[in-house]
């Protein structure tokens, strides 16, 4: 296949742009080569510079749901062009997109519109600090919740992809008041709530963890962790960036049946523009500036542009939905499974409706970040190549997981499959 564009824009954009990109998992760094560069986006499919097409299950890390310019989102974005791109003064669509959230997601009574889930995840920690009067957060290693200085702490993503699980710049006395425990295992959180008692703000995780690959939560754990929160006047609070509106209508809570007091989401509820937003109770939420003292603040917060895709995106989501996206994600990852073994390679795939990852050479059971650091990155890469030379775009990252929508019809599926079993052959 070739990419000779795409490698030349990349040479071009690293005299301009910081390696190149303007997020580090996208330079290809831990899947080596270069990246691709695109050019369009339609359905389930993506062109590249050079005019290769691609199934991607990338969905733009997550949010199209829908496919890429789906009809009814292109068209709000269109609509809302021809009114206003901004006025950083309240609209009645904000309210519209808010009620929509509140109505869908169990833990949300009211919600804040922010740009980006970084800056969802940055201000529920200051809620929760500001809301209990404790410092302490603690987090789990291998989760991501984007990159404020609290939250860089033996994260997941490009963090794990590049090997640096703590970045320079975050002073200590900011790490320090973060405790990472290890994902999946509840003992730990007992013992730090026994040691730290009455200091503990809250406690955030990704409720399916997407940022080391997708690593569901075991059975009993998020029931777990909310008894623990609420027991010690700590607030649990779920990252679902990622899994908002993807794994379930209202989200991983709704799917577990366990409901946090503060919820993060991310460009999802813009039908993939930049937005971001968290919410809870309202006796939580109303701690917020100008409701009460904790600041928080954004001129491009409440976006038209985003409000207006997000809405039309949020009401093309039924229960039918997702009843066919699970059905779906299993279909695929039995496939993934059966060709691998094919050709002998021992393989874990994990999923959640709507979300999959791949372990090479990890154990059967993929449950926290040990497995997952243990398995083979050299292998995932290989098979991401192959996949790649045959026209299917995974995430560049063994550390990442793959997203999928309505538009991977049996017919896509089948094709990954097929492209699936020559890269198995050729590892
Ligand atoms: N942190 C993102 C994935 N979990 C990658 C974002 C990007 O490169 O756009």
């Amino acid at each position: 296949m070739d990419r000779s564009k795409s490698k030349a824009l990349f040479t071009r954009a690293q005299l301009s742009i910081p390696g190149g990109v303007n997020s580090p998992v996208r330079a290809f760094k831990g899947v080596g080569g270069h990246p691709v560069f695109f050019e369009t986006g339609e359905g389930v499919y993506l062109e590249d510079v050079d005019g290769n097409r691609y199934i991607d299950y990338v969905a733009s890390w997550g949010p199209m749901l829908l496919g890429h310019r789906h009809a009814g989102v292109v068209e709000a974005i269109r609509a809302q062009a021809g009114r206003a791109l901004g006025f950083g003064a309240p609209t009645g669509q904000e309210t519209e997109l808010a009620e929509r959230v509140v109505s869908m997601v169990p833990g949300i009574e009211k919600i804040r519109l922010v740009n980006s889930g970084t800056e969802a995840t940055m201000s529920a920690i200051r809620l929760a600090r500001g809301f209990t009067g404790r410092d302490l957060i603690i987090k789990f290693d291998g989760c991501y919740h984007g990159h404020s200085d609290s939250l860089l702490v033996r994260a997941g993503s490009g963090l794990l992809t590049l090997g640096i699980p703590n970045s320079p710049g975050v002073p200590d006395a900011v790490a320090s008041k973060t405790l990472t425990l290890p994902f999946n295992d509840l003992d730990a959180v007992r013992r730090a709530f026994d040691a730290y008692p009455g200091q503990i703000a809250g406690v955030i995780l990704e409720p399916v963890a997407g940022n080391m690959g997708c690593v569901p939560p075991l059975a009993g754990y998020l029931d777990g962790l909310r008894d623990i929160t609420a027991r010690s006047g700590s607030l649990l609070i779920f990252d679902e960036v990622m899994t908002g509106f993807r794994v379930a209508r209202g989200g991983a809570q709704a799917l577990y049946g366990v409901t946090p007091d503060l919820t993060t989401l991310g460009k999802v509820i813009g039908g993939g523009l930049p937005i971001g937003a968290f919410g809870g109770t309202a006796a939580i939420m109303d701690h917020i500036a100008p409701a009460g003292p904790v600041y928080q603040a954004g001129t491009l917060s409440g976006n038209p542009l985003a409000v207006a895709a997000g809405i039309a995106m949020l009401e093309s989501l039924d229960e039918n939905f997702y009843r066919v996206l699970a059905e779906r994600t299993e279909f695929l990852a039995g496939g993934l499974r059966e060709r691998a073994a094919r050709h002998n390679h021992p393989l874990t795939v994990n999923f959640v409706c709507g979300m999959f990852s791949l372990f090479f050479d990890a154990p059967e059971e993929v449950t926290g970040f040990s497995h997952v650091a243990n398995s083979s990155v050299d292998t995932f890469n290989r098979f991401f190549h192959g996949m790649l030379d045959r026209g299917v775009y995974l995430a560049p990252s063994a550390f990442e997981a793959g997203f999928l929508g309505l538009h991977h019809t049996p017919d896509v599926l089948d094709a990954t499959l097929d492209a699936a079993d020559g890269a198995f052959a050729d590892l």
